[in-house]
């Protein structure tokens, strides 16, 4: 498991969007809490580092540099910081991902700045072929225990797998594929857990770029005719960009997905529950066992410990 040779340090990188959070005070404060909770919790050994990479646009970054020391002085561990300029990535990224871009993408159009939201889906393509894992979080989480501990998931992944995911907690794809279910009325796409598919959230994910390099299936998938077939197949039409490319690809071929314990990504936001959906809500929102992290999402308040 460990990749670096005798001598060299262990690198556990993570990666976070961080765009526009310069002129918002609300990303700010959730930058905040999940930084600090990260910092105290995070646990590793001396001979290991944990690389955080921001994608980030100027703005942003100057604010990063200037709050990050105070936010992680609580760190007993080593941390280097590395930012990636989002115009930068964005024009290796529109390439890759522009014809999926208008199935899971808001409005009616493919926008080149659209492309960014996809790059969980391709950073395989993106980053050195040295970085052989990374994990992509969302900002509006906070850390109840050890980053570390969720690394260690990696090696749980059955041989197939490419990605590491929690699934969704809301019943989003039970609406999303509405039609589908319709037509298919014994399909098990969109239903609940345990036995249900309710497709997947991407405020955490585990991505094993050396298996999502050399899997030809996950690479075939990214070819426009086959996004195009499969959103034909399942009349996908979605606005959360790679959430809903890997939620549909997962519902295809499983064996890519290595499920989390629901507790690494336990999301908050009970949007769906209050529109039209309150009968099987809990269904989907109920999430046993330890809490990792909670994910504030849909700017829901995360409850203090
Ligand atoms: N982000 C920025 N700048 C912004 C807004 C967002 O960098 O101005 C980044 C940030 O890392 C953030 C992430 O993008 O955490 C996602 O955006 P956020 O506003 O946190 O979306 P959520 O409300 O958490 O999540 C919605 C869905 C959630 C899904 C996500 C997919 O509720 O289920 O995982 O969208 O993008």
């Amino acid at each position: 498991h460990h990749e670096n040779q005798a001598g060299r340090r262990q690198s556990y990188h993570v990666l976070m969007m961080f765009t526009k959070i310069n002129t918002s005070r609300t990303m700010q404060s959730k930058f905040e809490v999940a930084m600090r909770s990260m910092a105290r919790h995070g646990r590793f050994r001396e001979d290991e580092i944990l690389v955080l990479h921001y994608v980030s646009d100027g703005g942003s970054k100057e604010l990063a540099m200037r709050m990050l020391p105070e936010l992680l002085h609580e760190a007993n561990f080593q941390y280097e910081v590395v930012f990636h300029d989002v115009n930068g990535l964005t024009e290796k990224l529109f390439p890759i991902v522009m014809a999926m871009q208008k199935h899971f993408s808001a409005g009616s159009g493919a926008y080149y700045s659209d492309a960014i939201f996809f790059l969980s889906v391709a950073m395989h393509r993106i980053m050195p072929t040295e970085m052989k894992r990374i994990v992509q979080l969302d900002l509006d989480l906070k850390y109840r225990t050890n980053i570390r501990d969720l690394f260690q998931q990696f090696k749980h992944f059955p041989p197939e797998a490419v990605i590491g995911i929690v699934r969704e907690m809301q019943p989003v794809y039970r609406h999303t594929f509405w039609q589908y279910r319709k037509e298919n009325p014994k399909s098990r796409v969109g239903d609940p857990p345990p036995d249900g598919l309710p497709g997947f959230n991407s405020g955490v994910m585990l991505l094993n770029l050396d298996t999502m390099r050399r899997s030809e299936l996950y690479n075939r998938l990214l070819e426009p005719e086959h996004v195009a077939h499969l959103t034909e197949k399942y009349h996908f039409r979605g606005h959360l960009g790679d959430q809903d490319f890997f939620t549909m690809i997962g519902m295809e071929h499983p064996e890519l997905f290595h499920h989390l314990d629901c507790g690494w990504n336990r999301q908050l936001c009970t949007w769906w529950r209050d529109h039209g959906y309150g009968d099987v809500f809990q269904l989907y929102f109920l999430c046993n066992g330890p809490v990792h992290i909670y994910h504030g999402n849909c700017n829901t308040q995360i409850p203090d410990d």
